[in-house]
């Protein structure tokens, strides 16, 4: 849980609003008690944490000294409240980690996020990134929001609507331990807890409100636990939108593990089954959907795997609820009532025992209140620049024309990103790039044991090949040929000499193609740095792509992703620029489904000049 600026820790702590330009302070204070190991589930949580700033365009800046201000550095972790000093550097010998972990004080820690002139607007969030606790630490609850508004404040367009945070994260709450009183979260919990996944009748559905219980009994205080699904703290809340008052949702994935597959259903009336409503997306992922795109995004279901953000824009007359003539849209007289749901997902094949099965749930009640009146409203068309600075942030392009090749070309050739003072990043070089064979692009395959044995075992394989890109065909000629690696052969985060952990150069855009070899689906995610899509190829079945939801329309977006669904045994080709010099320095790309980070799927990349 976190507090902010002397409020109570909170599930839902206040939302930080940063404008375009400004700089973000900030101080972690590590209040974080050791557990005692008999009320823990798997072992005693060693209280290491640190702070990351998810999308956030800003150097890493690792300071020297351990005690000084750092960028968005995940190198570094407080191990906890220190005595007489604010902060001491912890000797090297104590601080329980390898090298792969950076160093570690007893007290807090500075950051300082300094903000672009020219920083993507949109949703993005904070959260610890210590290595083998973050899913522990998430999972408990240790996230906030934080919106990067334009520039200039929220525009005239923005003024119209409410705007509401919706965030989700999972808490798995067990009963006081008896010996020490500590209320648990049981870490070890499954995903099929509340039993497998199967479609439910409206009489279920008011079982789920907010929460499951084991295998769903009646029994409200079952032993085992209950597991609750909060929105933005409060189990199955209420939304109410006024009249003729459009609202944006403000939607994040703030749960460890657990992804959701949103609708939105009529409950109200006589139909025996609920009705969808349409819901209009505007941005993904911190990245605003062009106009285009925003116009084409009704979307009945909407998947958000752990860390995904979505803006929506919820409209009575948008989403159908009202009657639309030439026009203009009617608002029935009376109130409509409807049910934000997850219908549950399986993110691997049930029957093969591959990845997790998240629960159907009632996550809240939506009250569309009517109109007496009956006044016709005129419509106006879908805004997704409504996100955005009157001044759009405008990325790098990438070169259509090089679909074959990284473009490493001369630094002179690529658009750079101009410097503003104060955002000096970290410049001691200590790799050097080594170049790709001759028209190769990067390959990242995510790979993970075969067996129940191995299971523990998360990786990830940097390699090269030659690309053959088709409609929906990536064809990686170099490495198809030698089949699948072993399920040891993909390096885990901290190996030595990991191949993975890459030395890119600046100014470079790099295509990067993600293969996930496993059964099960992952969700990509670079700091530093936000990518393109250019390229989906997906193995046969609705089934089998079921993380992806709605997204498969979204590979002709030219939206600028943080994160991206891999579904099993798909391929993605991205785009990644480092261009920006907020960029130099080292950072980590990984897997967001952060149970799956801590077992290793994560490696590094280093930006040098
Ligand atoms: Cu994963």
């Amino acid at each position: 849980l976190y507090g902010v600026n002397g409020t109570a820790p909170s599930v839902f702590p206040p939302v930080v609003v940063a404008k375009q330009g400004q700089t973000l302070k900030v101080r972690l204070i590590n209040d974080l008690q050791s557990v005692p190991s008999s009320a823990s589930q798997e072992h005693p949580e060693v209280p290491f944490t640190n702070l990351h700033s998810h999308g956030v365009l800003v150097p890493t800046a690792a300071a020297t000294d351990p005690c000084a201000t750092h960028g968005d550095n995940i190198f570094v972790a407080s191990n906890g409240p220190s005595t007489g000093e604010p902060c001491k550097p912890l000797p090297a010998d104590s601080q329980h980690s390898g090298p792969e972990h950076g160093p570690a004080v007893l007290g807090q820690l500075q950051y300082r996020y300094p903000l672009p002139h020219d920083h993507p607007t949109g949703l993005f969030w904070m959260h610890p990134h210590r290595h083998g606790s973050s899913q522990t630490q998430v999972g408990g609850g240790m996230s906030m929001l934080l919106y990067v508004d334009p520039s200039q404040g929220q525009t005239r367009v923005q003024r119209r609507f409410d705007v509401k945070w919706l965030m989700l994260k999972d808490v798995h709450l067990l009963p006081p331990d008896p010996p020490s009183g500590v209320a648990t979260r049981n870490i070890k919990y499954e995903s099929d807890f509340c039993g497998r996944l199967a479609a439910l009748s409206e009489e279920e559905w008011r079982l789920r409100r907010g929460t499951c219980n084991p295998k769903d009994t009646d029994d409200r205080t079952p032993s085992t636990g209950t597991w609750a699904f909060p929105v933005s703290g409060v189990v199955y809340p209420t939304i109410t939108l006024r009249s003729g008052k459009p609202q944006i949702w403000r939607i994040t994935n703030a749960s460890a593990d657990a992804s959701y597959r949103l609708q939105l259903v009529v409950t109200s009336g006589s139909a025996a089954s609920p009705r969808p409503l349409r819901m209009r997306v505007l941005a993904l992922d911190g990245g605003t959907l062009d106009q285009d795109a925003a116009q084409h995004s009704g979307f009945d279901e909407l998947v958000l795997m752990p860390s995904a953000r979505a803006e929506l824009l919820i409209d009575p007359c948008e989403l159908e609820a009202g009657t639309i003539v030439r026009s203009h849209c009617v608002l029935p007289k009376s109130d409509v009532i409807a049910e934000l749901r997850t219908l549950g997902l399986d993110t691997g094949d049930q029957e093969r025992d591959a990845g997790d099965h998240w629960p159907a749930i009632a996550l809240a009640r939506v009250v569309l209140k009517g109109d007496r009146t009956q006044r016709a409203r005129s419509m106006s068309p879908i805004r997704a620049r409504a996100l955005q600075p009157d001044r759009p942030y405008s990325p790098t392009p990438t070169d259509e024309s090089e679909q074959n090749t990284i473009s490493q070309s001369p630094r002179t050739e690529t658009r750079l990103h101009t410097m503003q003072p104060g955002h000096e990043a970290q410049s001691a070089t200590t790799c050097s790039p080594v170049p790709l064979p001759a028209g190769h692009v990067r390959v990242i395959r995510f790979g993970n044991g075969l067996s129940k044995t191995y299971w523990t075992h998360f990786g990830l394989l940097a390699t090269s090949s030659r690309l053959e890109l088709g409609e929906n065909s990536v064809k990686l000629p170099d490495i198809d040929k030698d089949g699948i690696p072993k399920a040891g052969d993909y390096p885990s985060f901290g190996a030595p000499d990991n191949p993975s952990n890459l030395c890119i150069r600046y100014g470079s855009v790099e295509r990067w193609v993600l293969v996930n070899d496993t059964d099960e689906c992952h969700n990509f995610h670079i700091h530093q740095a936000h990518f393109r899509v250019s390229g989906i190829a997906l193995v046969e079945g609705e089934k089998a792509n079921a993380c992806l939801g709605d997204r498969k329309a979204a590979k002709q977006f030219k939206t600028l992703h943080d994160n991206y669904p891999l579904p099993p045994g798909s391929r993605v080709v991205v785009d990644i620029p480092f261009t920006r010099p907020q960029q130099i320095g080292k950072f980590v790309y990984h897997c967001h489904i952060l149970g799956h980070e801590d077992k290793g799927m994560m490696a590094t990349v280093e930006v040098v000049l």
